[in-house]
């Protein structure tokens, strides 16, 4: 035999004991990011390394959002300058295109940046929908509502399963494009979207992190969120916004545990 005696019942219990200790532990938290994408990668290792308790949370059974795959199908990622310093502290190669823009490999950049993330401490819980916000005194974001991704992918006449929450002192919006979590104030009339403007590459990535913030109390938005939110235009497939934003983000939370102890 190669392999030490192991029996089915043990490889179960290793998954349901380890899963519930850890959920166990998710129900409070210091700071969750909703979306595992390159902002809330970003935002995980900076805060994680400074030994807050974060969790990200994400629907997919994958992180990396549309970090993966630049544009268009074809899986090189370009980065603004400064941006590709994020590159350099995470150990991933690029090549320099043009002045101020680089390329390099979208899986080997969106790998490094995940294992960053976990590296550094922050945790993950995925195959996970945001669905709603937890909210107390003065409608101050305090956590999340959440159920498993597929209950969302059922017909609704066999899925009324109610979802349950996890409590944040900080939640970040790392959702994208669809700003899921300003979505959840927007239906309660608590704050308005104006939706993402035309690509101007130029104008867009500058206009990305100077939005990035509190945008209501206990919230934070970042990423293709804040352009959502605030009505800043897209910059397609250029990532170097995102990294930024995701380390505004991480300070904004920051200042915000700091504030309100
Ligand atoms: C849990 C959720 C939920 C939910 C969504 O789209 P992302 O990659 O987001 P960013 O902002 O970090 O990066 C945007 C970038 O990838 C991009 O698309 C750019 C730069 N576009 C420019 C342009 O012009 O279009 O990642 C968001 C993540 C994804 O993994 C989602 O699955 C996840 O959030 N997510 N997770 N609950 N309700 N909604």
């Amino acid at each position: 035999m190669i392999f030490d005696k192991v029996e089915e019942k043990d490889v179960t219990r290793a998954i349901t004991e380890g899963f519930l200790k850890d959920f166990s532990s998710y129900a409070e938290n210091d700071v969750v990011i909703v979306g595992g994408g390159p902002s809330g990668l970003t935002a995980a290792k900076e805060l994680a390394s400074q030994g807050i308790k974060t969790l990200i949370i994400e629907r997919n059974n994958y992180l990396g959002g549309g970090f993966w795959i630049g544009g268009y199908l074809m899986n090189k990622i370009t980065v603004r300058a400064p941006g590709q310093e994020v590159l350099d502290e995470i150990g991933v190669p690029y090549e320099k295109f043009t002045e101020g823009l680089y390329v390099c490999d979208g899986p080997h950049a969106c790998s490094k940046l995940i294992a960053a993330a976990c590296d550094a401490g922050a945790k993950i819980l995925n195959m996970t929908k945001v669905d709603d916000v937890v909210l107390r005194e003065e409608n101050r974001v305090a956590g999340v509502v959440i159920n498993w991704t597929p209950i969302s992918a059922l017909p609704r006449e066999i899925t009324c399963v109610d979802p349950i929450s996890v409590q944040a002192k900080v939640v970040i919006d790392g959702t994208g494009h669809d700003a899921e979590v300003v979505a959840a104030l927007e239906r309660r009339g608590l704050i308005k979207t104006k939706g993402f403007g035309a690509m101007w590459v130029e104008k867009s990535e500058d206009a990305v992190v100077e939005h990035t913030g509190e945008c209501h109390p206990g919230l934070v938005v970042m990423g293709m969120a804040a352009s959502t939110l605030y009505g800043l235009p897209r910059m397609g497939p250029t990532f170097g916004a995102m990294l930024l934003s995701g380390k505004k983000a991480a300070e904004a939370a920051m200042e915000i545990l700091e504030r309100e102890g």
